[in-house]
């Protein structure tokens, strides 16, 4: 079995709904290159009530919670989406934190990317344009729940085969036209 210290290290981040909405995902990705890390997955979704609140499950208990949730299901801002993004390569956690900054975008260095775009809202919530996991536990729970294997293109955990089946959309087969004679 392999040694799990020796994984390759990767972390998830989120550009949140107010990072799509302020148009600032190029920025956001640019200043993330600085990292050298390799991109091992990435997709713009919705976030569902349960993903939001399973994201965030050991917030549950604070006063500012059920803004958090509307925040990051896009609620508050014209972009009901967040573009997700698994970064791995070596000491990811630690060079995308310190990229992103702390927390509270008014402590954050200004120069990080919530120091720079972050604000707090009149209510006190952070709306700080970016997560990212700060641990390699909490980016093992994070990627799980936000990624499928298949979408990933590195072994990054263990995965094994599953019978179950699952319906999904497919797209509609495009239609073979008829040559037109001239
Ligand atoms: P982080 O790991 O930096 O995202 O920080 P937390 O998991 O503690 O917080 C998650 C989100 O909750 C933050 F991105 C913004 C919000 N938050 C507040 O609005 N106020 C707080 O005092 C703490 C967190």
């Amino acid at each position: 079995m392999a040694d799990p210290t020796t994984r390759l290290e990767a972390t998830l981040i989120l550009i949140k709904p107010d990072g799509l909405a302020k148009s600032l995902t190029g920025n956001i990705l640019t200043r993330l290159s600085e990292a050298k890390l390799e991109i091992a997955a990435a997709k713009c979704l919705r976030v569902s009530q349960e993903l939001a609140e399973k994201h965030y499950q050991a917030l549950r208990d604070k006063p500012f919670f059920d803004e958090l949730i509307d925040y990051i299901m896009g609620k508050r801002h014209s972009r009901k989406k967040v573009l997700a993004v698994v970064y791995a390569g070596d000491k990811a956690i630690e060079k995308v934190r310190q990229l992103a900054g702390v927390t509270n975008p008014e402590e954050a260095d200004s120069v990080s990317i919530r120091g720079q775009y972050g604000r707090i809202t009149t209510t006190g919530l952070y709306e700080n344009v970016i997560h990212a996991s700060s641990n390699v536990q909490e980016a093992e729970r994070e990627i799980k729940l936000w990624f499928e294997p298949d979408e990933i293109i590195f072994d990054l955990y263990p995965t094994v085969s599953s019978d179950v089946t699952t319906r999904k959309r497919v797209w509609v087969p495009t239609p073979v036209t008829a040559k037109v004679k001239s």
